[in-house]
């Protein structure tokens, strides 16, 4: 049986991934014929122009050649089996090119597996059966090559476990979870498939020497994919780097690990690092990812060194020992500062993340963080700050703390984090790293990102800034422009007031809004949301555009919106899109055409919302106005003046 795994763009391939290498080498182990292919890798020089995900969606979305010939490249491996490892940054994507291989070889079989797809996150699980046919959640070296075999012999396969299935029904199941296997149980990744001058670093492949973490913090979703940190022995993870040296000349590598350091690894690294000495396999590498660890100690760190640390992402996220704990954190505001110290200290370049804006931060919170910026300006190399995103982690496991107040990502609200004080935040935040970053004497970078999702700056000169602003200026008038729209969508009944409405942006916001179209579908003609995105109906309220111009605008953006937000439904949604469309086109037809229509639409939901019960048809609405015993036509003379008046 031939096997290819495939990993769709979006993904930043600074290495080969270590997901498809591990697949590959225990399901070979087991008999399969397999390669692995990197697709994001090739989309890499596109991907720099299109300037990130969403972007790059659009852009694939758009260029129908590009994964069609990454399908003929899986196609002409001709295989039985072909495993795509999914990502949020490539569900889409991959939909594409799922749906572009079965037009090519439709008895194949596709299997999808990542740490997107596990139960908490239903959503993507549903959204991956959409060009599907298993999918497993969880590690997949030892399950994967499982299935393979019962694939192969054709045997039961809801008799394994860690698969979801889906009956002719459309009824998804899953198998049941399995004990974990010991990591250095596993065959070494393999890398044969991938080529070195691909990527960034030609020399420098990742290792792993752990998995898990031993936290959950309460943003992290690491729990959903990992119990707790399970560590290799070190003699293990050094006979990896001994084999990467001598088979494919590496000078370099990352640990790709959640977080490197912790209770449950220093051991095995210290048995990693003599063995390194000893043998002399000195080179430079450094590591992810790493959470702030009370155990350590100078003298471990001064041996990383030895070894070739070089430098070292810490996850402290807040100087304040308060937002520390409520993250979830075991360390507090001295284990951090002597954390970083300590590396920097050592010679090992120190960076960190740091999140601003944490729902329960307070501003004397915050001003712990940035005064520790303040008064340690030379410890640090680099500085990647976000802004808090209350993710479905978040969500799952502090219910009710935050509330969205739309459906965009950016505009929600804790019970310290208004939109308003991560704004006041940013700014302060990024002129204080700007004033470190240009004090240093390129000693010391940051990348901070913007409450509104609009930017993340290297630099954040007077230009910046006022590119910024002007763009949250934009952004606030959209803004204003949605709920404007919603007040027209409310007059022209197609809202009703009784429902919650909730407005989707489909452009970034929480992808998994996105997603679900078919709910949205439903929703929509439930008219509890709307689905809309920009408009330039600012003048809705005050009536100073002709409605008809408002109306085309609106409802040709509603059937464009409807009609993009795509991805490779089944016939089904199709059939349900195509006739919501027809829908929409005969409404804008009738609005836009036939002045009664829009009247009894219009003014007679205003004076009896509750009567107006269907919209598409004007002849019920006379109908109703008729058993209202509503005079039309001063109404519609009304409309008209106000319409003159309004052109002149
Ligand atoms: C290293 C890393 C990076 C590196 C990648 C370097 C490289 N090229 O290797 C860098 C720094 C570039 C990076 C960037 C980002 N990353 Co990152 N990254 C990781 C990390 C720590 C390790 C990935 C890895 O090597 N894992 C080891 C392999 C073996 O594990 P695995 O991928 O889960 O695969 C196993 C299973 O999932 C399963 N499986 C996987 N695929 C398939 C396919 C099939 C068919 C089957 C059956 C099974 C299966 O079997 C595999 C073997 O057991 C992971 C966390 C983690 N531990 O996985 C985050 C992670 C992948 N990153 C994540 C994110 C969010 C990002 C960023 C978006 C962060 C940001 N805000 O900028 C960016 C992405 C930018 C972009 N658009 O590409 C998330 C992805 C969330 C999601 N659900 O999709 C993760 C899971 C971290 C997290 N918990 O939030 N990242
Ligand atoms: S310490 Fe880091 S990796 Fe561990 S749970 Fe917290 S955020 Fe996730």
């Amino acid at each position: 049986m031939k096997i290819v795994l495939a990993l769709a763009p979006v993904w930043e391939s600074t290495t080969p991934p270590l997901s498809l290498a591990f697949l590959k080498s225990n399901i070979a182990n087991a008999g399969f014929d397999v390669f692995c292919i990197d697709f994001s890798v090739q989309f890499r020089p596109i991907m720099v122009s299109a300037m990130g995900d969403v972007a790059a969606e659009e852009y694939i979305a758009s260029h129908p050649e590009l994964y069609k010939n990454w399908a003929k490249q899986i196609a002409n491996q001709n295989p039985d089996v072909v495993g795509f490892s999914i990502l949020m940054s490539n569900i889409k994507n991959t939909a594409l090119l799922a749906q572009a291989v079965r037009d090519l070889l439709p008895n194949v079989t596709i299997v999808s597996g990542g740490p997107s797809l596990t139960r908490e996150n239903m959503k993507y699980i549903k959204y991956a059966f959409r060009f599907s046919d298993v999918i497993l959640e969880g590690e997949g070296e030892i399950p994967f090559a499982e299935l393979l075999k019962c694939l192969s012999a054709k045997g039961d396969i809801t008799k394994l476990k860690q698969l979801w299935l889906k009956d002719e029904k459309g009824n998804i199941s899953y198998t049941g979870t399995a004990p974990l296997h010991p990591i250095d149980n596993f065959i070494f990744p393999d890398f044969r498939d991938f080529d070195p001058n691909d990527y960034p670093v030609k020399n420098k492949l990742p290792l792993l020497f752990s998995r898990g973490c031993i936290l959950n913090c309460n943003y992290c979703e690491n729990k959903w994919n990992h119990l707790t940190q399970r560590s290799r022995s070190g003699k293990n993870v050094f006979d990896e780097l001994k084999r990467n040296v001598t088979e494919y000349g590496m000078k370099e590598y990352i640990f790709n690990d959640d977080s490197l350091i912790s209770s449950k690894t220093m051991r095995q690294m210290e048995d990693y690092s003599d063995l390194v000495l000893a043998e002399g396999l000195v080179m430079p590498w450094h590591v992810y990812g790493t959470r702030v660890e009370r155990l350590l100690t100078d003298q471990f760190v001064a041996k990383l060194r030895k070894t070739g640390m070089y430098r070292v992402s810490l996850g402290i996220e807040s100087f304040s020992s308060k937002v520390q704990k409520e993250m979830g954190k075991s360390s507090r505001y001295d284990d951090a500062d002597k954390c970083a110290r300590l590396f920097g200290g050592n010679g090992i370049k120190t960076e960190t993340w740091i999140i601003y804006g944490y729902p329960t931060e307070t501003d004397a919170e915050f001003f712990e963080t940035l005064n520790w910026f303040i008064k340690n300006p030379k410890v640090l190399s680099h500085v990647t700050a976000n802004t808090f995103g209350p993710n479905a982690k978040y969500q799952h496991d502090k219910p009710g703390v935050i509330r969205y107040l739309s459906n965009n990502a950016w505009n929600w609200s804790g019970p310290e984090s208004t939109l308003e004080k991560r704004k006041q935040r940013f700014l302060l935040l990024a002129d204080v790293l700007e004033d470190l970053r240009k004090s240093s004497q390129g000693n010391f970078t940051f990348h901070i990102g913007d409450p509104y999702y609009v930017k993340y700056f290297n630099t954040f000169t007077r230009q910046d800034k006022r590119f910024l602003l002007d763009s949250w200026e934009k952004l606030e008038g959209t803004y204003v422009e949605k709920n404007a729209v919603k007040k027209l969508l409310l007059n022209i009944g197609w809202l009703s007031d009784k429902k919650p409405v909730t407005m989707i942006d489909t452009h970034g916001v929480d992808e998994t809004d996105e997603l679900n179209t078919d709910d949205n579908l439903n929703l929509i003609e439930k008219h509890e949301i709307s689905l809309i995105t920009t408009t330039t109906i600012k003048e809705v309220l005050l009536d100073t555009t002709p409605i008809e111009t408002i109306i085309e605008t609106l409802f040709h953006n509603l059937s464009r919106e409807l009609y993009e937000v795509q991805g490779l439904e089944d016939e089904a949604v199709n059939q349900k899109k195509l006739l919501y469309r027809a829908k929409i086109d005969e409404l804008t037809h009738l609005l836009v055409n036939d002045l009664e229509a829009r009247v009894l639409h219009g003014i007679i939901y205003r004076e009896n919302p509750k009567l107006i019960i269907k919209r598409f048809d004007s002849s019920e609405a006379n109908e109703i106005a008729k058993d209202i015993k509503i005079d039309l036509l001063p109404k519609i003379r009304k409309l008209e003046t106000e319409l003159i008046h309004a052109k002149s």
